[in-house]
């Protein structure tokens, strides 16, 4: 099966776990808007619930299948977050950020009683670490948060390159938050919550991808005789 309808039956179990009346946390990348469209779909028969993105990609997606929506600040105690993954580890640790909406998604995510995490089962590893890390920063002094990153990433026993992220026209990506992103190529993390210490210790550092503890499930889609399977 090809990874979109892998994604897509991840979603369709996601969609399983939502009950009229809940305030739902909208992930943002392929999978996650496959919720939204299978979710949008649901409303348009409706069923009620109250969505906060996650991203402006979200927000424009979900307003298009006419999804009722409201800000964080007007539904500060979400119910349930729906999101994808980079990289997913036994423990539920996460790498999140290649989709640049980990500020957004980390903290809808902890204002949520649950977060359950919509994957093809391609993000599930041993080991944190092949998928490089983002990490969003303040643009003001960004080399010297650089240089800072990269000593920090060092200090938590980890090898690797940290690059800034850049667009297709070269210029330094800016978050829906107006921040930067770094990605640190790091290839293996052995010890996350010492890496993720280590970064949140730098002032540049607003927030880093590894969601330790966040995650309370993940449905992870996967081949079985090509039918979509779900564990
Ligand atoms: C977002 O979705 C990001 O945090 C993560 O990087 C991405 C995964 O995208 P996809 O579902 O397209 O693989 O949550």
């Amino acid at each position: 099966m090809s990874g979109p309808d892998l994604r897509r039956a991840a979603a369709a179990r996601a969609l399983d776990l939502v009950e009229p009346g809940m305030r739902l946390g909208l992930g943002t990348g392929s999978t996650a808007a496959a919720f939204v469209t299978l979710l949008g779909a649901r409303v348009r028969t409706g069923l009620d619930i109250i969505g906060v993105p996650t991203s402006e990609a979200t927000r424009a997606q979900a307003e298009s299948l006419g999804i009722r929506l409201a800000t964080l600040d007007e539904q500060p105690e979400l119910d349930l977050t729906i999101d994808g993954a980079d990289e997913v580890d036994p423990a539920l640790r996460l790498i999140k950020g290649g989709g640049a909406a980990l500020l957004r998604e980390k903290i809808v995510a902890c204002a949520s009683h649950r977060m359950v995490v919509i994957a093809d089962m391609a993000k599930r590893v041993d080991r944190l670490g092949a998928f490089p890390l983002p990490i969003e920063v303040n643009p003001f002094g960004l080399t010297a948060t650089h240089r800072a990153v990269e000593a920090a990433v060092a200090c938590a026993g980890c090898a690797g390159t940290v690059r800034l992220r850049r667009t297709s026209d070269g210029a330094p990506l800016v978050t829906d938050g107006g921040h930067h992103i770094l990605d640190a190529h790091l290839g293996a993390i052995t010890d996350p919550e010492t890496l993720g210490a280590a970064l949140w210790a730098v002032p540049g550092v607003v927030e880093h991808g590894l969601f330790l503890g966040i995650a309370d499930a993940a449905i992870l889609a996967f081949d079985r005789d090509g039918q979509a399977d779900i564990t």
